[in-house]
């Protein structure tokens, strides 16, 4: 099976068994009850399934974890200075791994059952699957203080997929934890997401707050979010076990060159059809244009760019009322009091939604001198 795995393109696969979790059905639990997954309801619909894996298939008798690795070209943290482009993920700077994971998944599936003449279920993310626990059951790597799964082989790397085989397969020892006293990732995080070393609270983190998390940003995190305008590598990047990191083997995961350095002033003028077009086959495009247009305009509202504040102004006017609430931001941060008023004056008079309303009340704009103030000032 490994050969067959590795000329499909995975870079590891280990087995292990179903019950090899057990830590996880008080772990979940706990991380739900803590409301760490904000709103990601789905975590909570199918906990059950998720904490073990036989009540989501009675049948499964063993467990093959994969790997491939996704590693980056260049250093994702160099990115982050160049405050007129977007900082897209370094796993999202390709095709979906999902639709690549899953084929080749299946492929795999289809061979191991001829072979064992019992039935596989495959699995890439979507599915209620623990798949970072089972991976170190099975000895992928370990889930570091970040909770990514990182091996030595592959560093931070790796992205998962799993095959449920009801077939008892021979299986692999777990790996053990390398983590040891370094606490980088814990220290790289912007938005202090981790409460402690092995639990992060997805709500500060800005993979979930880019991606995930639909409307306004919370304003606590809009600084720190910089321009990062889909998730987020900073804890992976730091972690020293990525120098013996391979680079990305499988050519269906090189990285598309025009996702490197995005022009955030080019991003901010997306409409729907260019959004899709341009982000088609990637993982970007399950966000949708107005949540990517509403994270453009955070990162344009951190550039200190006041030529990227037009694009910024021009949103003001934008359908998405969670896309003008973000412009109204961003102009506070680029412009002087006189253009705010202006602008006020111009979009935010007859602002009809109540977040944008609170947007613009948040600018604290004086009157324009001559006008009345109810005309001219949000307050
Ligand atoms: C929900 C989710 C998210 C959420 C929450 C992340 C999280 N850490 O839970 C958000 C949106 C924030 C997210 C972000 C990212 N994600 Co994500 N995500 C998932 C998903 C769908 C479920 C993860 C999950 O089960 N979380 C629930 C928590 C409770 O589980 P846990 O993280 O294993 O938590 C354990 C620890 O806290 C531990 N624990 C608790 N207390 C203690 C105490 C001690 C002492 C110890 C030792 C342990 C311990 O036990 C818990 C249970 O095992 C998986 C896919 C899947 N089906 O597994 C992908 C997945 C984890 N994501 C992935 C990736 C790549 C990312 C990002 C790197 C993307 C990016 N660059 O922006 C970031 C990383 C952020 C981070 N530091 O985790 C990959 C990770 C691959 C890998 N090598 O591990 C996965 C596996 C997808 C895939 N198929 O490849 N993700
Ligand atoms: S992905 Fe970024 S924001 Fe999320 S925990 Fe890691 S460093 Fe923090
Ligand atoms: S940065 Fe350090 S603590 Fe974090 S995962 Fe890597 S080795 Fe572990």
């Amino acid at each position: 099976m490994e050969e067959r795995a590795r000329k499909l393109g995975f870079d590891a696969v280990r087995v292990t068994r179903p019950d090899a979790v057990p830590l996880t059905r008080e772990r979940l639990p706990a991380w739900l009850a803590a409301e760490h997954h904000g709103s990601m309801d789905w975590m909570e619909e199918r906990a059950g399934q998720r904490a073990d894996p036989s009540t989501l298939w009675p049948e499964v008798r063993s467990v093959v974890m994969l790997g491939m690795n996704a590693g980056p070209q260049t250093d994702p943290l160099e990115l982050l200075a160049r405050r007129d482009r977007g900082a897209i993920a370094t796993y999202a700077q390709r095709r979906d791994y999902h639709d690549v994971i899953k084929g080749k998944l299946k492929e795999l599936g289809g061979f191991l059952s001829a072979r064992s003449g019992r039935p596989v279920k495959v699995f890439c993310d979507t599915a209620p699957v623990m798949e970072k626990p089972l991976a170190q059951a099975a000895g992928l790597g370990w889930q570091g203080k970040h909770t990514v799964l990182l091996s030595r082989q592959h560093g931070n790397w790796l992205m998962l997929g799993a095959i449920f085989a009801a077939a008892d397969l021979p299986i692999d020892a777990p790996e053990s934890d390398h983590c040891g006293s370094c606490r980088r990732c814990l220290q790289a995080c912007p938005t202090a997401a981790f409460p402690a070393p092995y639990q992060l609270d997805a709500r500060r983190c800005i993979a979930y707050l880019t991606i995930e998390h639909a409307g306004p940003i919370p304003e606590e995190f809009r600084e720190s979010i910089g321009n990062r305008i889909f998730g987020c590598d900073d804890c992976l990047a730091v972690c020293p076990w990525n120098k013996f990191a391979a680079k990305a083997r499988e050519s269906r995961m090189a990285a598309r060159s025009d996702l490197a350095a995005p022009p955030l002033a080019e991003l901010s003028r997306l409409d729907e059809a260019s959004f899709r077009s341009f982000f088609a086959g990637t993982p970007v495009k399950r966000t949708g244009r107005d949540r990517m247009l509403r994270n453009v305009l955070i990162a344009i509202g951190n550039s200190g760019d006041a030529t990227l504040g037009e694009e910024a102004a021009r949103c003001l006017a934008d359908p998405d009322p969670t896309v003008r609430g973000a412009a109204v931001w961003a102009c506070g941060r680029l412009f002087p009091a006189v253009r705010l008023a202006a602008l006020y004056a111009a979009h935010g008079q007859d602002e009809a939604d109540a977040h944008v309303r609170d947007e613009w009340r948040a600018l604290s704009l004086t009157p324009i001198q001559g006008a009345p103030a109810s005309e001219t000032s949000p307050a």
